[in-house]
């Protein structure tokens, strides 16, 4: 039995009330958030990403056969009636159904679709939760939209301090695309964030949250990631032959100017705040959002694996870093592209949180 957690106690009902279920190395999940439909006017802000949505969904997960996790913030029902998004998307409410044919396809409803558990005649009904907890293993990843978060914030949080906005901005890399500026901006978000980042630690867990639209993915800094590639690097080096080595040097060459850059920024932005010992834990995940200017950000797992995705209109997208050295992929020729951002082993997410919060 777990500890039950008194600092959160709103946070532990949720947990108490989650959907669960099983994964296995086999299962493959991919969980999308914050699309925002709307009545695909010009204030829908779904539009403009609709027809990446299709093909990465139709033609690459569907294809693959993953399981889908829609966490929140689905239609846009602040500002449009559910008639005219169901009018618009109607036939996106069918290919999500689809992922039932070879896996599961769940819903969690966030603050702007959060009216739906009222409705009789939606179509995604019997999908809609308010969260789920996947079991791998012994472990648990608690996957819910992230607003819940905010009940008694202020309570909690009177004044969220310069320090916390420092941590999350730490935590949150920037990943080389810009569209989550207004989650910078927002000590709110930022404070929600740390709220569940304190829940799963103390609770032992893994969360998986949309909302703020920023997408957090915490593995090694990249700090740490890059003194790691230059290790290996050097330590192979002695072993290749000539032409591996003129590779090797050139690698280890880009590595330390990149490393050179983060010790630059970091003087300005702190590289660690010092709030928790210095050491981040992986224990929140956030997929961004579908809705980007440049294109869309998505958290996929597969077995024993957690990656986060980025997926774009080549035609469109800027050059971008990606924190691994991966190369986008193009979805046939569609010129639409897929390239991973970060990923890692959720055992070694789950050894991290266990001996380390
Ligand atoms: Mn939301």
């Amino acid at each position: 039995m777990r500890p039950h957690n008194k600092k959160h106690p709103h946070l532990e009902r949720l947990l108490q009330k989650a959907m669960p279920v099983t994964l296995d190395n086999s299962s493959r999940v991919l969980i999308l958030s914050d699309l925002h439909m709307g009545n695909g006017g010009r204030r829908d802000e779904f539009r403009r990403n609709a027809e990446l949505v299709r093909a990465m969904l139709g033609s690459y997960y569907l294809e693959e056969q993953y399981s889908l996790v829609l966490n929140g913030d689905v239609e846009e029902l602040f500002k449009f009636p559910l008639e005219s998004i169901a009018q618009e998307w109607g036939d996106f409410y069918d290919l999500f159904l689809q992922f039932k044919e070879h896996g599961f396809f769940w819903k969690t409803y966030g603050n702007h679709d959060s009216s739906l558990i009222e409705e009789t005649e939606y179509r995604l009904g019997s999908s809609l939760v308010e969260a789920l907890k996947f079991q791998y293993g012994d472990e648990t990843i608690f996957l819910f939209h992230g607003h819940q978060a905010s009940e008694l914030l202020w309570e909690t949080y009177p004044i969220v301090s310069r320090s916390v906005v420092f941590f999350l901005r730490y935590i949150a890399k920037p990943f080389g695309i810009r569209n989550f500026s207004s989650a910078y901006n927002s000590r709110r978000k930022f404070a929600i964030e740390k709220s569940i980042y304190e829940f799963s630690n103390q609770a032992k867990l893994v969360s998986i949250i949309g909302h703020t639209h920023r997408p957090l993915f915490e593995s090694l800094s990249k700090v740490d990631f890059l003194n790691y590639r230059i290790e290996e690097l050097c330590r192979a080096y002695p072993e290749a032959d000539l032409e591996q080595r003129t590779v090797i040097k050139q690698k280890i060459g880009s590595l330390k100017s990149e490393l050179d850059a983060c010790y630059k920024q970091g003087k300005k932005i702190g590289l660690r705040s010092g709030l928790y010992n210095t050491i981040t834990i992986p224990s929140i995940f956030n997929s961004g959002c579908a809705i980007g200017k440049r294109g869309i950000t998505a958290l996929e797992i597969e077995g024993r694996k957690i990656r986060l995705v980025y997926w774009y209109n080549g035609k469109q997208s800027r050059r971008f870093i990606s924190d691994r050295d991966n190369r986008p992929q193009e979805l046939g020729s569609t010129g639409f592209f897929r390239i991973v951002l970060n990923e890692d082993s959720l055992d070694y997410v789950f050894s991290r949180l266990h001996l380390l919060a």
